[in-house]
């Protein structure tokens, strides 16, 4: 896929996706720490402002006590918890001494962890919630369970930022194309350079400072947000869910510079009566999910702010931009970002990704890293594209069964295995419907032996599924409509063509 080669770069910069000189993601932060360590770097919702100099020493010495409790350099971390500054300083602690990290959502439930921790076989658990905890332990005797402040005995400093770049750095779990969620393992090359792509592509500097309020637990807050600010030295505020108001007033509160968001964000903040205030940012940015452009021409309109759309997965990083200096063009994620090649493949056409930042496959899953890549190497995206004349690329679709609802992945063939579960349900199709708050919305269609309210089915899952899973309307049907050879023809259904009985 072409596009204007330099259209992320100022005049003269080049793209080198080692241009930190550090071999891992914390050698790249270290160096920040040390420059200024009196500057402040996170600010906890409660605890107020950690500056560089606390990150590190308390990153440190939170390694001796992991290290002391027999952690060591490749094994694997399950971390699940609300953002604060405790959090941040665990997860620095583990990447410093080569642990491999696990984020997870805080709203999986026994089902959804045991398959995570089945796979994955992680040593240790941080997890701020009791109840959660429980569950873990539950599923896993042996595993040390322990609170994001690391409340352990304290040891000696193990070697710190010795992980080789090609270590893992995370493992993130993700359906991918199909199937089961897969852990795509990311290493510190990989985030790396995505963190250098978007440093050039975002004028990212240490000047900035960022409205965090994505959950850390997945890329866009993980691996966006917070890599980006401890690899360019800059600042980021942390919030624990979304609430408009707070997000607005922080933009003057903390002289904020920029602000990360999914489309059902922005969609609040249009409505909101001071939403002028994102003026006062220097870059917004929206990404996990599309950005209607009358949603980008209605956050125009209140604020004046032209919101930088871009494109990327879990297990490739970022992969495409809207320009800093040139049109961000609504409907479409820009051009591919700095170090990254897309290609346009088959028919209908699919995203095709190559770069330093892809990751090299998923965790102990042989067969499904065979068909993620092509036989030359590039990773199948899995959507469909387009490239304009001007070499904007747009995502026209998915050739993968997903439905992204608020930023938040959810997989028809998940949902629909644990609603066949239920005794009056005979057969089931779930799919995303349209919604002008959350993108798309979980909906269900089924046939039935006797009426089910939605309530009463969302009770019979429990917490057999995210609450985010859940399907938020149930309607009933006689019959699926479905192909000649037998498979339900979703699109019709997504598409409203086929009436509730
Ligand atoms: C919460 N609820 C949802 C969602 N979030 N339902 C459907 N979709 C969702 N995304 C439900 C809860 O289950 C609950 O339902 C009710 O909404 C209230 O929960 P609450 O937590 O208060 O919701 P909220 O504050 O309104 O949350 C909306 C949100 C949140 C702030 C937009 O979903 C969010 O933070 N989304 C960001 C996701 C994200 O970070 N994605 C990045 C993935 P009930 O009461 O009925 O049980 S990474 C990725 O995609 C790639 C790498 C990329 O390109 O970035
Ligand atoms: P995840 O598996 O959570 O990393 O989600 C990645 C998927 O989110 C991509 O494959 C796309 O389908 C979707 N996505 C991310 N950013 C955008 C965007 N700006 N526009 C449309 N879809 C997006």
């Amino acid at each position: 896929m072409s596009s204007p080669a330099d259209a992320h770069l100022s005049p003269g910069e080049t793209f080198d996706a080692t241009a930190s000189g550090a071999p891992n993601l914390t050698s790249a932060w270290a160096r920040a720490w040390a420059d200024d360590p009196e500057a402040r770097q996170i600010y906890d919702p409660d605890a107020g402002w950690l500056s560089r100099g606390v990150l590190e020493a308390r990153s440190a010495e939170r390694a001796g006590r992991l290290a002391a409790l027999g952690l060591e350099a490749g094994d694997r971390v399950l971390l699940s918890a609300e953002s604060s500054g405790d959090l941040v300083t665990s997860y620095i602690a583990c990447l410093r001494m080569g642990l491999v990290v696990i984020p997870t959502n805080t709203a999986y439930g026994a089902r959804e962890l045991a398959h995570v921790i089945g796979d994955a076989r992680p040593r240790a658990a941080i997890i701020d919630d009791p109840e959660r905890s429980e569950i873990v332990a539950e599923i896993a005797r042996g595993l040390h369970r322990l609170s994001p402040a690391l409340e352990l005995p304290e040891g000696p400093t193990p070697i710190l930022e010795d992980a080789l770049p090609q270590s893992p750095a995370l493992i993130c779990y993700t359906s991918g194309t199909t199937g089961q969620p897969k852990g795509a393992v990311l290493s510190h090359a990989n985030c790396l350079a995505s963190a250098e792509g978007l440093r050039l592509a975002w004028r990212w500097t240490r000047a900035d400072r960022l409205l965090l309020c994505l959950p850390l637990f997945h890329m866009h807050g993980l691996g966006v947000g917070l890599h980006g600010t401890l690899y360019n030295g800059s600042s980021a505020v942390l919030y624990r869910g979304f609430r408009p108001d707070e997000i607005l007033a922080g933009i003057s509160d903390f002289e904020a510079t920029l602000f990360f968001g999914v489309p059902t964000m922005y969609h609040r903040l249009a409505s909101h009566p001071r939403a002028d205030a994102l003026a006062g940012l220097r870059l917004c940015v929206s990404g996990s999910a599309p950005l209607p452009a009358t949603l980008h021409e209605a956050i125009e309109r209140v604020s004046g702010q032209r919101v930088l759309e871009r494109y990327g997965m879990t297990e490739t990083l970022m992969l495409a931009s809207n320009p800093h200096s040139a049109e961000r063009r609504p409907g479409s994620v820009g051009f591919p970002l700095p170090g990254v090649e897309l290609r346009l493949q088959g028919d209908p056409e699919e995203i095709q990704a190559r770069g330093a930042n892809v990751f090299s496959g998923y965790w102990d899953r042989p067969e499904a890293n065979a068909a993620a890549f092509t036989e030359d190497g590039w990773f199948r995206t899995g959507d469909l594209g387009a490239i304009d004349v001007d070499g904007y690329v747009h995502i026209v679709g998915r050739a993968k069964e997903l439905i992204i609802s608020g930023g938040y992945n959810v997989y028809p063939r998940e949902v629909e295995d644990v609603l066949r579960e239920h005794p009056a349900i005979e057969d089931i199709a779930v799919v995303g419907e349209e919604s002008a708050e959350w993108g798309e919305r979980v909906v269900a269609y089924a046939v039935t032996t006797e009426p089910i309210e939605v309530e009463a089915l969302r009770a019979s899952i429990g917490d057999r599924l995210a609450a985010y899973k859940h399907p938020r309307r149930l309607y009933p049907v006689t019959q699926l409509p479905r192909n000649a050879l037998g498979k339900v023809q979703k699109h019709r259904l997504s598409k409203g063509e086929v009436l509730p009985a």
